[in-house]
């Protein structure tokens, strides 16, 4: 008796084999297959030949520094208007006081947030980055996304180069992977046109990489693009990655639809989410890691995720963190999840787990820092 195969599935297969790069047709011929198990099977023994057996997580803080800001992205719940309801901003102090709030036992803080006319600003940045470094050398910086250093270089009328380089002086480490949506045309005229473009956002990152700070990617799937912009998104990434290496992990960012003008799409299923982390695994053959962020899909479509070829699943986030860009936008995930609680998830699907820091430097589970405390002042 045989079980089920695709044998469309046959040359793709043996393409991964040989390292051959898979060409736009084999990821449609992914994207179409109805043998999941397959799939996952091929997805695996990609990623078991990048990380063995390990899946990786770090204690990271997490931190919306402002969500004001006027994009006006249609796939948005988070954004307001400076003078709206339920706009946030925090001062430096906050941020700071934020990030301390729960100890300094962590190895990454991670903030994002609005183009915020008053606080995405190089004035308030670079001193608050300065101060995180000197207070915290253990920790590493993971700030930003592409739209907002493109906005930074537009507001101060500087090149890339010369916002990046202040930055990386000032203790960036790492640019995180959001912005990107879908690099098509016809889907950044219609969904996100005030946003950085393709071309730009792509620029962006190989100008930092060549300045030796580091980013992911990622991809925002569930709303108006066609399956061939998928996998032309992830071909685009894997030529950037060719052309300036620097990418760490790429990250599907599955659609949220409550409160915004998208809802019509509703949300992703959860086939459609294991089938895009294998996707992305398969095609991106240049990249190291693939992360099923569990305050996206949910813990346990990630934690079914690592048989579908992710290898990482992102941060504890701190116990008085509070997201807002999923959590406005109808996630049912919580706000936290403790380092023994992944280590449970990924031990069961068989993984060993493994703590890292953003750019993937690997530490005990009970390293701690050997910083004396730490106030706000
Ligand atoms: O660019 C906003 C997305 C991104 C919705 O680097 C939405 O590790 C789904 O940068 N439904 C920002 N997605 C978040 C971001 C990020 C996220 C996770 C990991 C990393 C990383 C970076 O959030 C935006 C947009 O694509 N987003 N609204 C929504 N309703």
């Amino acid at each position: 008796m045989s079980f089920l195969i695709d044998h469309a599935l046959r040359p793709i297969e043996h393409k991964l084999d040989e390292g051959i790069p898979l060409s736009l047709e084999d990821g449609m011929a992914l994207w179409r297959t109805r043998d999941l198990h397959t799939l996952g099977r091929l997805a695996v023994r990609q990623k078991e030949r990048k990380s063995g057996k390990n899946v990786y997580y770090v204690l990271n803080r997490y931190i919306n520094s402002t969500n004001v800001c006027y994009a006006a992205c249609k796939f948005c719940s988070f954004a307001r208007g400076e003078k709206e309801e339920g706009a946030v901003r925090m001062t430096a102090d906050e941020v700071v006081a934020k990030a301390l709030e729960t100890g300094t036992n962590f190895n990454q803080l991670h903030i994002v947030g609005g183009h915020d006319p008053r606080q995405l600003s190089l004035d308030y940045w670079l001193p608050l980055m300065r101060r995180f470094k000197e207070r915290l050398p253990h920790v590493q910086l993971s700030l930003f996304t592409a739209a907002e250093i493109d906005y930074l270089a537009r507001r101060h009328r500087l090149g890339y180069r010369e916002v990046l380089t202040k930055l990386r002086d000032a203790g960036l480490d790492n640019i995180n992977g959001g912005g990107a949506e879908i690099f098509s045309e016809r889907f950044r005229r219609e969904i996100c046109p005030n946003k950085v473009d393709a071309a730009n956002w792509l620029a962006i990152h190989e100008e930092a990489h060549g300045l030796g700070i580091a980013s992911n990617a990622t991809m925002l799937y569930g709303t108006i693009e066609t399956l061939e912009e998928r996998v032309e998104h992830l071909i685009r990434l894997r030529e950037s990655q060719a052309r300036s290496p620097g990418y760490n992990a790429f990250i599907p960012l599955a659609f949220h639809p409550d409160g915004n003008e998208l809802s019509h799409f509703g949300w992703t299923t959860g086939l459609d989410d294991v089938k895009m982390f294998a996707v992305a695994r398969l095609m991106l053959n240049n990249f190291d890691h693939i992360k099923a962020y569990w305050m996206i899909q949910g813990l346990k479509v990630c934690q079914v995720a690592l048989q579908f070829g992710a290898d990482d699943m992102d941060g504890t986030h701190g116990s008085t963190d509070e997201e807002r860009i999923y959590h406005s936008a109808g996630t049912q995930s919580g706000q936290y999840v403790d380092d023994r609680e992944f280590r449970r998830l990924i031990e069961a699907a068989g993984y060993v787990p493994v703590r890292r820091n953003t750019t993937y430097d690997v530490f005990p589970h009970d390293w701690k820092p050997q910083t004396a405390e730490l106030t706000v002042a």
